[in-house]
């Protein structure tokens, strides 16, 4: 208790000290942030009003539906569009495709129906944003057998022997998944058959590939 009474004494004997600058420090505080509250902007800019009277309660919406139909409503809509898009979009392939492509899946072989060489057409086709024709199923295959049938000339397709002789591989270096060898090929005649044509029966040989053949695309 004596203790106590002796500390307060000790602050109360010290008006300039410590607790002086803490006071004065505290009511500075005060009077700004009331400043920024009311009206003790400075003079040169005017005093700030008071806050206006809430305005009158507006008129009452509609009952809103519930969250859930509200959104089957939505995917409803949505869903008639996909489907509109869908129908849309199948007629514009089929027009695109008429009469130099032909869409298997989602892949689509287009031919340009000019010849070059393997590397040229190869150029070619990865300008366009694709690659050589890559048949990959029995599918695709007919489906690039018959721009090569329309166009009555064999062309060449992407897979070559050029790194290792006899592994015929994808320009990616995966090895085939599919093949369609006609008989008695690959036979690498000459010492000199790095690349791949398909005839006009769908079957492959490998060719030499500075011939010239027809070019298809695969997109
Ligand atoms: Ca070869
Ligand atoms: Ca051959």
């Amino acid at each position: 208790m004596v203790r106590l009474l002796l500390s307060v004494l000790a602050l109360l004997t010290q008006p300039q000290g410590h607790l002086g600058a803490e006071v004065k420090a505290y009511s500075q505080k005060t009077v700004t942030n009331a400043c920024t509250l009311v009206m003790c902007s400075p003079v040169e800019n005017g005093l700030p009003g008071r806050d206006g009277r809430d305005g009158r309660e507006g008129p009452r919406g509609e009952k809103g539906d519930p969250d859930i139909t509200s959104l089957k409503q939505q995917v409803e809509a949505l869903q008639g569009q996909v489907q509109h898009l869908q129908a849309v979009f199948s007629q514009y392939k089929k027009a695109e495709l008429f009469p130099d492509g032909r869409g298997i899946g989602e892949k689509i072989f287009k031919t340009g129906g000019f010849e070059k060489s393997f590397q040229d057409a190869q150029k070619e086709c990865t300008q366009a944003g694709g690659q050589l024709a890559s048949p990959r199923s029995a599918a695709e295959n007919a489906a690039v057998q018959q721009l090569a049938i329309a166009q009555n000339k064999a062309a060449f397709l992407s897979m070559t022997d050029a790194h290792t002789e006899g592994k015929f591989v994808y320009p990616t270096g995966e090895p085939l998944v599919y093949s369609n060898w006609a008989p008695g090929e690959p036979n690498n005649n000459g010492g000199a058959e790095n690349c791949v044509e398909i005839f006009t029966n769908g079957k492959w040989n490998d060719k030499a590939c500075r011939e010239q053949r027809l070019v298809i695309c695969e997109f």
